[in-house]
């Protein structure tokens, strides 16, 4: 097999050549790079990996033998294959052109395979024998007339809502109608493998038809939604067709298994439902006990340019192998129509494919020209396949075009004039398939026009219902259904909330977990132990701090039987390192304990978790988990307040504005450390000024005070923010999220400094049955016993009043000067402010934060209390001055700012001037 041969740059310079390695090297040349000539863009004017010059390693024609070292005369050559191919099929010898031919054949094709970048042999193995073994591809004809038929419904329905509403927006799929089919496929082999449950989450292209003919959404339900018979005032009005979610449960037809199938309602902004559907999928295994991604799975689909685009997918996929993330396998599609609005491919990333960022997590991706549908078909059984063997994420990327503009009504012949030229002419695929296997003998034409007929017939039919008024419900329009948790109209079960307290031995029970080691020869470390012996002491003293707080309110909603979830940066240890609810053996590697696990036999399980370093990924993957129970409390913590801007549309677009969108509620609870202790302009501001910005309560209005009010305003409210100053106010508004008889996001700014401050404690008195959240915490001190002599009411929130107390102090104003603390800062609890300025009939009304007046609470809370009190006197200022940072980064300047806002806090006649 040596062969000696002239190298053409040195004369008189020869070169031995092993032929036998070099058919090896054609092999694994054409594996790694047999993509980059694979004819996979349907209209043949791009290429696909945005490059169109061709590998000098690919044997495209023979004048390329020579980089081998081969002529032509080697093609006839017979060689013995390498065991570690499949092309041979039952053969072991073959001629070098047929081995060529062959590699062409799997490679080169329709089909485009990225996969050698795996670093683990027997995937890349597995891969090899799907594409390389002859003859995988073929169809049945049952199969091919089932393919056709999808194609017939895909097509047909775009066309089906073009003619009755040809001037409204719906992101039709034309150019891409493979992906129904694509869709199918993956659910029914998935179904095959044993999969229940299948979620899923879709940008607007195709989206309709996804919920038509792979979701099965009834036609009517879907028309209905196009002629608007929804009236502004009803719940779930609130987004347009495109974006909203569905839940539908029924026989897969392939398989005769029950399969639920749901899309997860979204927003607008691109990719935002990534981790949100990896979270709620998460949660899905959890509550049914899989735990190695059996029965429930993930689909996302991805439009090219936001999938290279958008920072979002990335953090997604570095979820995806997390333990306490990953959903064990998820199945991408990218709907590649090589443009992206009016962009290039070119201009929109600089990575070859839209898809590279899936490489990161070695998952396979496989290209596939949109026009071939039974190339689709294929690779979508080889990724399901392989989620269900790998249990690893894997990606599908459908080349196709965009027939129309980027919606209907748009003109792409403004910017992609050649593009649409050659879309023109282009062939329609159904088209193209249905002639081919009306070629093939498969189906006759006469059968095809029948299958037309009859879907057209179906979508009429369903067009007369949706004209029927009542069919309109929107029930239909959930993605996650909480069975028995409202009454059956939709309704809470009841309107009020129980006292959220405990009994006594009930916080002694937990308080001893707290402190102490539940498994035998376990060492802790030895400050660990000090912390533990402390908490021991505290429960002693029937005293909790910020810690022993949240442990006594995790610890019996544990106990009633509520899963919590705690998710977040270092949130085992605590970033302030005062949490640990996971202990470390100190002398054996990675044997942990977590005591609030073994509460009690039939308790529900706590799962606490360090996250990756990702706000806006986990955070929306956090979110998601929330929403597939109410029955359950799951907590984001955020390092340090700020860092909740880079989670800004999960805030945004799904925590805030969820429910009036989506009519989906969510109770989920973000923690947020904040306050302003001279550690600089980051680090200290959770931003407060703009959760209270979005708060949907009315300023000018004085809410009837009525006896319900408080349990009211939480339901009409579109998330609650408080800043709670006492460990048993934290503990109650904890329990309160549950025992709610309805879920609405709770913002919670948490302490830095509080979490040891002396005072900031709570006896167990306020945590006995019978005890509830304050709201308000009214002014209980010397300047209660005669208030007609008190001159000025303090309002404040958080830890400055632990600041204030102390000033007021030792200036011997505590006769003169009352301090009330807002802990609810929204819904505002207009009722107890009210009372506490009349209770100080003659006392002037300060509001005093420590953040800077146009940030913190002052724009928010400074309209209420004008109103609580019918405009009668004025609410004014004691803060520092407005700034556009958050904080001094000097820690003098700081100090100085505090000393001058409590001067004017408690100069009594400093705003008479002003007067
Ligand atoms: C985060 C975000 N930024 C910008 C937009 C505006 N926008 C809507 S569609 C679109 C183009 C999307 O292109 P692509 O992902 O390729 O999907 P296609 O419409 O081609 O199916 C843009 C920029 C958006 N929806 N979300
Ligand atoms: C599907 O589910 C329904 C009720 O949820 C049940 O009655 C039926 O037997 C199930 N069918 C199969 C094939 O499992
Ligand atoms: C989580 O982070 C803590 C530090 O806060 C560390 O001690 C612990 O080992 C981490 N746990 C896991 C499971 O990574
Ligand atoms: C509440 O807000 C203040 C700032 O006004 C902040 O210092 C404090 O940490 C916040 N949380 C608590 C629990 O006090
Ligand atoms: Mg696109």
């Amino acid at each position: 097999f040596y062969k000696t041969i002239s190298v053409a740059a040195l004369p008189g310079v020869t070169m031995k050549f092993n032929i036998q390695a070099s058919m090896k090297r054609i092999i694994t040349f054409n594996r790694i790079r047999g993509h980059h000539v694979a004819q996979l863009d349907p209209l043949g004017i791009m290429d696909a990996d945005l490059d169109s010059c061709v590998p000098t390693d690919i044997i495209t024609s023979s004048d390329k033998l020579g980089f081998y070292g081969l002529e032509e005369s080697d093609l006839e050559k017979v060689f013995r294959l390498p065991t570690t191919t499949f092309i041979g099929g039952s053969e072991s010898v073959l001629p070098l052109k047929e081995i060529i031919r062959r590699l062409e054949m799997a490679y080169c094709q329709h089909i485009g395979v990225e996969f050698m970048f795996i670093n683990d042999l027997d995937q890349c193995q597995w891969i090899r024998q799907k594409f390389e073994t002859p003859g995988v591809m073929q169809f049945t004809l049952e199969e091919k007339r089932t393919l056709l038929a999808r194609m017939v419904r895909s097509t047909r329905f775009e066309e089906f809502l073009q003619k009755k509403w040809s001037a409204e927006k719906r992101f039709g799929l034309e150019g891409c109608e493979s992906l129904i089919p694509a869709l199918k496929t993956i659910i029914d082999k998935s179904s095959e493998n044993g999969v229940e449950n299948v979620i899923m989450g879709m940008p607007h292209r195709g989206r309709l038809n996804v919920l038509a003919n792979v979701i099965r959404k009834e036609l009517e339900q879907i028309f209905c939604q196009f002629d608007s018979k929804l009236e502004a005032a009803d719940e779930g009005s609130g987004d347009v067709k495109y974006h909203l979610g569905m839940y539908h449960r029924r026989i897969n037809r392939v398989t005769d298994r029950n399969i639920t199938l749901s899309l997860v309602a979204n927003p607008s902004h691109l990719e935002a439902v990534d981790p949100v559907v990896q979270g709620k999928t998460k949660a899905d295994q959890f509550y049914c006990g899989d735990t190695d991604g059996k029965r429930v799975m993930s689909i996302l689909l991805h439009g090219d340019a936001a999938f290279a685009g958008q920072g979002i997918v990335y953090e997604t996929f570095h979820l995806s192998d997390l333990p306490s993330y990953t959903t064990h396998g998820t199945v991408h599609v990218v709907v590649n129509n090589q443009i992206g609005f009016t962009t290039d491919p070119r201009m929109a990333r600089s990575s070859p494919y839209p898809t590279d960022v899936a490489r990161v997590v070695n998952a396979p991706i496989f290209h596939v020209n949109a026009d071939d549908p039974e190339a689709v078909i294929y690779v979508c059984k080889v990724a399901a396949e392989w989620r269900a063997t790998f249990h690893k994420d894997v990606v599908v990327d459908l080349v196709c075009y965009r027939r129309m503009g980027h919606n209907e009504m748009d003109e792409p012949m403004f910017t992609q004039p050649l593009m649409y030229k050659q879309i023109k002419k282009q062939k329609p695929v159904l088209q193209k398939y249905a002639e081919k296997l009306i070629a093939e003998g498969a189906v006759s034409r006469q059968e095809y026009e029948e299958e037309i007929a009859k879907y057209d017939k179906i979508c009429e039919e369903a067009y007369a219902r949706s004209k029927d008024e009542k069919i309109l419900h929107i029930k239909h329009w959930l993605d996650s259904p909480w069975p028995g948790f409202f009454t059956l109209d939709g309704q809470p079960k009841s309107m009020s909330c129980p006292s959220t307290g405990l009994t006594e031995d009930n916080l002694n029970h937990i308080g001893q977990a707290a402190s102490s080691v539940p498994v035998e020869d376990f060492t802790i470390h030895g400050g660990l132990s000090r912390i533990l012996k402390g908490r021991a002491e505290m429960v002693k003293n029937r005293m909790v701090d910020w810690a022993l707080g949240e442990y006594m309110a995790f610890g019996s909603l544990l106990k009633e039987g509520i899963h919590i979830r705690l998710s977040g940066q270092d949130v085992e240890r605590g970033t302030f390192s005062h949490r640990h609810h996971v202990l470390h053996d100190q002398n054996v590697d990675k044997r942990t304990c977590i005591p609030m696990n073994h509460l009690s036999p039939d308790q529900a399980p706590y799962t606490v978790c360090n996250s990756s370093l990702s706000e806006y990924g986990v955070l929306g993957f956090e979110l998601g988990f929330a929403m597939a129970s109410p029955n359950a409390l799951i907590l984001w913590e955020a390092q340090f307040g700020d860092f909740q801007n880079t989670a800004q549309c999960i805030i945004d677009q799904f925590i805030c504005a969820g429910q009036a969108k989506w009519v989906r509620q969510n109770g989920i609870v973000l923690l947020l450390p904040h306050g302003m202790e001279g550690m600089g302009p980051e680090h200290s501001s959770a931003r407060p000024e703009r959760f209270l910005q979005m708060c949907n309560d009315d300023p000018d209005v004085l809410p009837n005070i009525t006896e319900d009010l408080a349990v009211r305003q939480l339901y009409d409210c579109n998330w609650i923010v408080v800043n709670c100053s006492t460990p048993a106010n934290y503990f109650h508004v904890l329990r309160r999220q549950i025992l709610l008889p309805f879920r609405k996001p709770l913002i919670i700014f948490t302490p830095k400094s509080l979490l040891r401050h002396p005072e900031a404690r709570s006896s167990f008195d306020e945590m006995l049955p019978g005890t509830h959240f304050q709201r308000l915490i009214p002014e209980v001190g010397v300047a209660a016993e005669r208030p007609e002599a008190v001159k000025r009411l303090i309002f404040c929130t958080g830890k400055v009043y632990y600041e204030l107390t102390k000033e007021r102090k030792s200036r011997g104003l505590e006769d003169t000067v009352a301090i009330s603390r807002i802990e609810q800062l929204s819904p505002f609890p207009f009722d107890q402010v009210k009372a506490e300025t009349e209770r100080f009939p003659n006392a002037d009304l300060v509001w005093c934060q420590e953040e800077h007046k146009n940030q913190g609470y002052y724009d928010y809370v400074k309209p209420r209390i004008r109103t609580t009190t019918q405009k009668a006197k004025p609410v004014w200022y004691a803060g520092r001055d407005p700034a556009a940072a958050p904080a001094t980064g000097n820690k003098n300047t700081h100090l100085i700012e505090l000393r001058r806002f409590l001067d004017t806090a408690f100069h009594l006649d400093a705003f008479r001037d002003q007067q």
